[in-house]
């Protein structure tokens, strides 16, 4: 057991007594914030221990700052009754704005704030910062449709909404459930994770500056938009999970967390431990009762309200230590991850939320973006871990760009993708991925963009021919994904758009960019067209997912490597009773080549990234099949000899039959069998 379990023990036991329920204390927001009671008078309540006084002011009393003063209460708490109106409807109305006044010192200081359980806030386009909006429609959304069953293979389509459309505008939950849940169907990725949901003063932060934790973002539509689109996911089997930041807030104070009650403490810490010095944003202190509550009542209310089916949490490693991962490089020495250094308060509230959620909800799936690989943080709780499903697979991405960076096609080292492949914590599941939104960023740029550039402009057409730039492109792309998929984790991830190799990076309207839309959107509309090359790529990432679905290699045991060989530029492994073979030769081509099997039998090729339908060559016969010989090899009774039975002596396009030479990079032949029996 690690030392903190027994901390959390007595910690749950102090909220049971106190609170008289784990459950009621993690509902709060149906006690803070506004609550409207059954006969429509408005109970007001917040926290905020260093204020002096409180008052609510509004559309509803014409502003009047100090008509409505909050009572004080014990412990830093202040409560305020609004009967209804002499017609019986609530004294404050659906989409009125307030605020709260606080004043903070005897002297009289008062500070506009926000609730920090405000339901939503919007900004008028002539204001710097958002108001708090009143949501209480008469009509709420009500959800129909069930949460689907927990997937056992978790493929993940990463998302955000706003750049979820070609325009250069912000896109909006309406379009992204209308326009990319199908897609998101028909590519067979079984779960969506949300990002940028957590409303978020500066939408340039990608939604990880959250201001407002309880607001759906307003930029794309209203909360009850957000709640059809997941219902409609949900209609579609599709699981949904929130991008959740509860490693740190905005340090904004006027539309934000940050002093709400005047003192740089309130919800977070104070002097330079609140603060976190890359990131210019106040960290939580999670030992604190009242952000305990307000924290494990955030993650009840996206389950609740929103029917959301677990969290991706952010910044894990910035939680795990004090040094928050700045300017420390881990290299798996036991002494990094136990120590002084080790934020034990941060842990422990991490077990707290991952017994609630798993508890409450025991199909909630909950995942760590953790760059450290801190022991235990994907075990049970009752074992001594912290409780998560999954990890990120944070190295495989880095890995993948470094390849495409600095090494020739030639000195591509096969032991060495294989080992980042397959180095992770036995026990502990991964997500893996070949790259996620960091990647998309600008400044970095997606894999097809390494491979690509600049010819995606005018060489992706169907109708000329494959160029050399292309052509390697093409097949590398599907080629990184299908071995990352098959051979990274119990998990896959894809950020939206690079399953069709979208070009280009991502950049948020700002300052330095003119405040432009130009490049904060996915441009669907290359998909669409049917003569581009990424279509071929888009049909490749669903035909992947969906033979997945017929083997779920993703949730059997991990894959035995079988051949990683330098001189052949050949990786073979199995998983899943599924046999694939890559070769990552740039020139060399292999007509005959034996492979080790997991078991006798009769093989058939399921899926071959050289298929004419993915923009490969179409040089393997997919009607041939292979028997495994009783021929030891490579430490198994069986293997094959696979034969390429090149169909045709030279490359041929899709579209135009250009012959050319053998002297182009035949990359792509890229068997993948399995027993048809
Ligand atoms: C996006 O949705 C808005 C309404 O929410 C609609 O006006 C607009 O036409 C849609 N855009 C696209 C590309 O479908
Ligand atoms: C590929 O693009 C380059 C410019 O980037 C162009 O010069 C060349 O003609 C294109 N190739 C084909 C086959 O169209
Ligand atoms: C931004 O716009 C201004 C005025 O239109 C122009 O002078 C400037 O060069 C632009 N900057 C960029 C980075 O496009
Ligand atoms: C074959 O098995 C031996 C003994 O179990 C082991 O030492 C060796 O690494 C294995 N070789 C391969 C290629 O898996
Ligand atoms: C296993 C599986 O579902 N394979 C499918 C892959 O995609 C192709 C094309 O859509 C289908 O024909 C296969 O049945």
């Amino acid at each position: 057991l690690k030392p903190s379990s027994g901390f959390l023990f007595v910690t749950v036991i102090k909220l049971v007594e106190a609170e008289g329920s784990m459950d009621s204390f993690t509902k709060s927001y149906c006690n803070y914030g506004v609550q409207r009671q059954a006969n429509n008078a408005l109970l007001f309540r917040e926290w905020a221990p260093g204020a002096q006084a409180l008052y609510l002011t509004g559309d509803f009393n014409g502003w009047n700052t100090k008509s409505h003063p909050y009572a004080k209460k014990e412990y830093g708490k202040w409560e305020l009754y609004l009967p209804p109106k002499t017609d019986k409807s609530p004294a404050v109305e659906h989409e009125t704005k307030l605020k709260v006044l606080v004043v903070v010192t005897a002297q009289g200081e008062e500070l506009f704030r926000i609730s920090p359980w405000a339901k939503y806030v919007n900004k008028r386009l002539d204001s710097n910062t958002y108001d708090w909006v009143h949501w209480d429609p008469l009509q709420p959304f009500l959800h129909e449709h069930a949460h689907p069953k927990r997937p056992r293979s978790l493929k993940i389509y990463e998302a955000h909404v706003g750049i979820a459309s070609p325009e250069a505008k912000i896109a909006t939950y309406e379009n992204f459930t209308t326009d990319v849940l199908p897609r998101i169907k028909d590519l067979g990725y079984n779960c969506i994770q949300l990002m940028a949901v957590m409303e978020h003063a500066y939408y340039a932060s990608f939604g990880y500056q959250v201001t407002n934790f309880f607001a759906a973002s307003s930029r794309f539509g209203t909360p009850e938009d957000l709640k059809r689109l997941i219902d409609t996911a949900h209609s579609l089997g599709i699981t949904v999970l929130l991008d959740v930041v509860h490693s740190h807030a905005s340090s904004n104070t006027a539309d934000g967390l940050n002093q709400f009650d005047g003192t740089d403490s309130c919800f977070f810490h104070a002097g330079s431990r609140g603060q976190h010095a890359q990131w210019g944003s106040c960290l939580f202190n999670y030992n604190s009762w009242e952000v305990l509550r307000f924290l494990l009542s955030n993650l009840r209310w996206w389950m609740e309200e929103y029917r959301f089916d677990g969290f991706r949490f952010d910044g894990v490693t910035s939680m795990l230590y004090h040094h928050h991962g700045i300017g420390v490089s881990f290299c798996g020495s036991y002494s990094e991850y136990f120590g002084m250094h080790v934020d034990e308060e941060a842990i422990v509230y991490l077990m707290i939320s991952n017994h609630m959620l798993h508890t409450l909800y025991p199909n909630c799936i909950t995942i760590a973006e953790d760059v450290s690989g801190m022991p235990g943080l994907c075990r049970l709780i009752t074992e001594g871990g912290m409780g998560f499903d999954y990890r990120l697979a944070m190295a495989v991405p880095d890995k993948w760009i470094q390849i495409l960076k600095e090494w020739k096609d030639e000195h591509w080292d096969m032991g060495n993708i294989v080992y980042t492949l397959t180095n992770r914590r036995q026990g502990e599941a991964v997500i893996c991925y070949a790259e996620s939104h960091d990647q998309a960023l600008v400044g970095d740029k997606s894999l097809a963009f390494w491979l690509m550039d600049k010819e995606m402009y005018t060489n992706m057409s169907c109708l000329i021919p494959l160029t050399p730039v292309i052509d390697r492109g093409l097949q590398l792309h599907k080629m990184i994904r299908l071995i990352t998929h098959a051979l990274g984790g119990e998990g896959y991830l894809n950020f939206m758009g690079n399953e069709f190799g979208h070009p280009e990076w991502l950049d948020f309207p700002r300052k330095g960019n003119n405040e432009s839309y130009a490049y904060a959107r996915r441009q669907y509309n290359l998909v669409d067209t049917e003569h581009l090359r990424y279509r071929q790529l888009y049909n490749f990432d669903r035909d992947m997912n969906r033979t997945e679905d017929k083997y779920g290699w993703l949730s059997a045991a991990p894959a035995v490597v079988t051949t990683a060989d330098e001189r052949d530029k050949v990786i073979a492994f199995d998983r899943a009773n599924v046999v694939f073979v890559f070769n990552f030769h740039p020139s060399n081509s292999y007509t005959s080549y034996r492979v080790a099997t997991p078991t006798p039998g009769k093989y058939k090729i399921k899926l071959d990234s050289d298929a004419l339908q993915y923009g490969g060559h179409g040089r393997l016969d997919l009607d041939t099949e292979f028997f495994a010989e009783p021929v030891a090899f490579k430490n198994k009774t069986q293997s094959i000899e696979v034969r390429g039975n090149l169909k045709y002596p030279f490359y041929t396009d899709l579209k135009s039959h250009h012959h050319s030479g053998l002297e182009l990079s035949v990359k792509g032949l890229n068997w993948h069998f399995s027993p048809a029996f």
